[in-house]
């Protein structure tokens, strides 16, 4: 057996029945062995990937909190601290049901590589709890952020590690879960990114993931002779990734045919209306399915998933693995020829094998979606410096981290000789910075 075999063995007996955990670990494992390959003894004898698979620490704990009828409810929360070598703990927070073990360890997992390709000083977490937010009230929100953070802020801090947003975690949880921290702590500093303007958080945050998806999938077609102008574009979901990603898409010229939820998707023949769905999900927290009613000419089409309306680019912004074999035999048939991936690891292992196959200009979550967390580091800097900065500038520095972004993937790719594989690029890329770094710090 050689090396990356032996550690997938061990890797399905610790974390035994962790798909996505064994998903995100084997696509990595499979994209590294060309490296692997050219330092197989010296990596083994240092144990480099049995640490590298092994989160530093992994933190579960009980979230007790009270509802509108008085009765008692318990969740469990989780922090993920997975990779220090190259900065703090770095990641976002997501509330949904179903969060668990391995969900948090596969996100943090893929965490700790797509921070690294950022080219910051910040190392892989994730955590969350299986609180469900749909239905809840202000007062039962506020009251499950309160409580998760009474626990949770033993093991954070600007220089240890700084959670933000993800699934149903956006500017209003984190402002909760800020001023709750505050409390305890007696501290006003960074200790979260995605916080609200007048809290000390960055323009652009609320933008950055969908924005940045754009601009690194601007990169990936202008490298193939095409643009995103003119193109049609289908999206799914309509949370913060999703939005931000229709609005710069239009920005950019593009038609964007659809939104979702978990519920069905919304097919507007004339163009998605961003306003309409920020008034929908953003101020009213409502259904997407609203969109039909306010906008003529649009469909609601219930229990189904976007990925069988045609388009030229497919943008997955939901959940993981929310595209599987089938829907990208639809895609291909319908004439997509590029993906970049808003979400974290939403297409299973079998539809990506197939669809790079197929040759779509293929963009892995892990560098495509990066946009959000370079952001996040930004923000940091700004409150360790206590400065602020314009929009503008911000942007600028978005849009220049993804064009890196971009090049250090293609060019990855290139130099073992995968050209054009970038799931391959982006996993060497990150691997590269984070083992180096790693060996440079010893055993630990
Ligand atoms: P939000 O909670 O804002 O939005 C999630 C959206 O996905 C909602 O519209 C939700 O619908 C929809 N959704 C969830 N499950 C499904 C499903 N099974 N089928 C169809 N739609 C579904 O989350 P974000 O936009 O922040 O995150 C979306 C993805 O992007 C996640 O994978 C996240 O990890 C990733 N990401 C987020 C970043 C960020 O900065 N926020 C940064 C990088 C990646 P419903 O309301 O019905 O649940
Ligand atoms: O998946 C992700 O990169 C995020 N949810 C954002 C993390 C962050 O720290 O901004």
């Amino acid at each position: 057996m050689n090396y990356t075999e032996e550690v997938r063995e061990l890797l399905k007996k610790i974390n035994p029945g962790e798909a996505e955990y064994h998903q995100a670990a084997f696509e990595f494992l499979d994209s590294i062995q060309p490296v692997i390959e050219a330092h197989e003894e010296e990596y083994r004898s240092v144990c480099l990937l049995e640490r590298l698979l092994e989160p530093e620490r992994s933190i579960s704990f009980r979230v007790p909190w009270v509802d509108d009828n008085g009765q008692v409810r318990v969740n469990r929360g989780y922090r993920i601290q997975f990779n220090s070598a190259l900065g703090p703990y770095k990641g976002g927070l997501r509330f949904h049901p179903t969060v668990n073990g391995n969900t948090m360890r596969f996100l943090a997992f893929e965490q700790t590589f797509k921070n690294a390709l950022t080219g910051q000083a910040i190392g892989g977490g994730k955590g969350g709890s299986n609180f469900n937010p749909k239905g809840k009230s202000e007062r039962e929100i506020m009251a499950f952020c309160q409580s998760f953070m009474t626990e949770l802020y033993k093991y954070i801090g600007p220089d240890e590690d700084v959670p933000a947003g993800d699934i149903g975690v956006g500017s209003r949880e984190i402002g909760y879960m800020f001023g709750q921290y505050k409390r305890l702590t007696n501290q006003m500093h960074g200790a979260l990114s995605g916080k609200g303007l007048a809290s000390g958080g960055s323009l652009v945050r609320t933008e950055a993931t969908g924005y940045g998806l754009l601009y690194i999938c601007e990169e990936m077609l202008k490298a193939a002779g095409k643009t995103v102008e003119g193109k049609n574009v289908v999206v799914s979901g309509s949370g913060n990734v999703a939005i931000y990603a229709v609005e710069k898409a239009e920005q950019m010229g593009a038609k964007v045919l659809t939104v979702s939820d978990s519920n069905g998707y919304i097919y507007d023949p004339n163009g998605i209306r961003v306003d309409v769905v920020k008034e929908i999900k953003e101020v009213r927290r409502a259904r997407i399915k609203e969109y039909a009613d306010m906008v003529p000419g649009s469909t609601y089409v219930d229990g189904k998933k976007v990925w069988e309306v045609p388009c030229d680019v497919a943008l997955p912004c939901a959940i993981q693995n929310e595209m599987d074999l089938e829907d990208a035999k639809t895609l291909v048939a319908n004439g997509c020829f590029a993906i970049a991936e808003g979400s974290n690891m939403p297409i299973t292992r079998e539809a990506t094998i197939y669809l790079q196959e197929q040759g779509l200009l293929f963009m892995p979550s892990k560098a495509a979606n990066a946009g959000g967390v370079a952001v996040s580091a930004l923000e940091m800097a700004q409150n360790s410096a206590r400065k602020r900065r314009s929009f503008e500038r911000v942007d600028a520095d978005l849009h220049r981290i993804m064009e890196n972004i971009y090049a250090q993937v293609a060019l990855a790719a290139e130099k073992y000789g995968h050209a054009g594989d970038f799931v391959m690029g982006a996993n060497i890329a990150g691997f590269r910075r984070v083992a180096k770094a790693m060996r440079e710090q010893g055993w630990v």
